[in-house]
């Protein structure tokens, strides 16, 4: 029978604990996207060693992060969960890609800017070909869309830019991706400086909340959160980027829209407000915590998710290279 359902891909590296900005611009809107798409969710653990990693840590994140995925509510037999490490495609893929891509767009990339300034001593040839790898990985599956946080916007175009250049050259063979951002929370921002994205490599731990972090530490950071000095409740990220942050974390985490959120608290005082967000998130993390812990211990269970899933990548990202393979001109037996 003819599939029917769109196809969707996205991926998160397994560096650092993973923050409440990655659950909620990325995890938590893939449990919903589940059943009317053919999901792939990869451990991006190819792009993770662009930057320097501890081999025993980058091991154990791998886990940690499979575990994760079950535990927010991915189901392992309705999606394809895998590592990119364990489909070759990705890197043979990369390489071709790499022939269709400049070095001038990816100097130019956000990205490369801001990790390169961040890692002076390791400004490596992954690292600048980041986007690239991540072409290769969306392309692969012939995705229609990727569910990604706003701070990814640069590579989805960049990914689509090298799916067309290809196109156009050849003949139509990569379907062209289009990104998918989420309404509300596509970018949840540092407790501690609101005006940029928490992030989970981050220099100061206050600002960023772990999805490891137990109720006493989200209460305690989200108590220290920094707003501004009028006392006034309202969702504006330009003046009030604090408050805001606090508003959209809130409403992503209670369902409940922005302007609800806002009347909730109407005649509140900032105290409120972030003792009633520290509370609900602590609440809702707990249950992810138990059920990531129980997976770490079925180790026996997790190999089988990832041999799962890497018996259907493999398939799917095979017929892609063919494909390509044959119209560059590699000669095939
Ligand atoms: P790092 O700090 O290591 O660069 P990161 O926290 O930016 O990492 P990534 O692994 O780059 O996280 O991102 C994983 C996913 O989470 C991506 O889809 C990204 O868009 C999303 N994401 C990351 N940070 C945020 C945030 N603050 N708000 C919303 N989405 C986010
Ligand atoms: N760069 C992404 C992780 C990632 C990704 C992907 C996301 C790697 N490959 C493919 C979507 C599609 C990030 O999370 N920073």
């Amino acid at each position: 029978m003819e599939n029917v359902k769109k196809v969707l891909y996205s991926a998160v590296q397994p560096t650092n604990n993973l923050t409440i900005g990655n659950y909620i611009g990325a995890i938590s809107n893939w449990k919903q996207l589940q059943d009317d798409y053919d999901c792939f969710f990869a451990i991006a653990n190819m792009h993770a060693i662009t930057v320097r990693q501890n081999p025993a840590e980058l091991r154990q994140r791998t886990l940690s992060l499979l575990a994760l995925y079950i535990a927010c509510g991915i189901d392992p037999e309705k999606c394809v969960l895998y590592l990119q490490s364990h489909v070759s495609a990705h890197a043979e893929l990369c390489w071709v890609l790499n022939t269709f891509t400049y070095v001038g767009e990816m100097e130019r990339m956000t990205q490369f800017k801001d990790k390169s300034a961040r890692h002076t001593e390791n400004i490596n040839m992954g690292l600048m070909d980041y986007p690239v790898l991540m072409a290769a990985d969306i392309l692969l599956y012939q995705a229609d869309c990727v569910p990604v946080g706003l701070d990814q916007r640069q590579h989805i175009e960049i990914a689509r830019d090298i799916a067309q250049r290809f196109n156009n050259i050849y003949s139509p063979t990569f379907k062209v991706p289009e990104a998918l951002y989420m309404k509300t929370g596509a970018k949840i921002n540092d407790l501690q400086n609101p005006e940029k994205k928490m992030s989970k490599s981050a220099e100061n731990p206050n600002g960023s909340v772990f999805l490891s972090d137990d109720r006493d530490a989200v209460i305690r950071k989200f108590k220290r959160a920094v707003t501004d000095s009028d006392n006034l409740i309202k969702y504006d990220p330009e003046t009030k980027p604090g408050v805001s942050n606090l508003l959209s974390i809130y409403s992503v985490f209670s369902k409940k829209s922005i302007s609800e959120t806002e009347s909730e608290f109407e005649g509140k005082g900032y105290g409120d407000l972030k003792l009633a967000v520290g509370e609900l998130v602590a609440d809702k993390l707990a249950p992810i915590q138990s059920e990531q812990a129980r997976l770490l211990s079925d180790k026996t269970y997790l190999d089988e998710v990832l041999k799962r899933g890497a018996y259907l990548a493999n398939k799917a990202a095979g017929r892609t290279v063919g494909k390509v393979y044959k119209k560059i001109g590699f000669y095939q037996l």
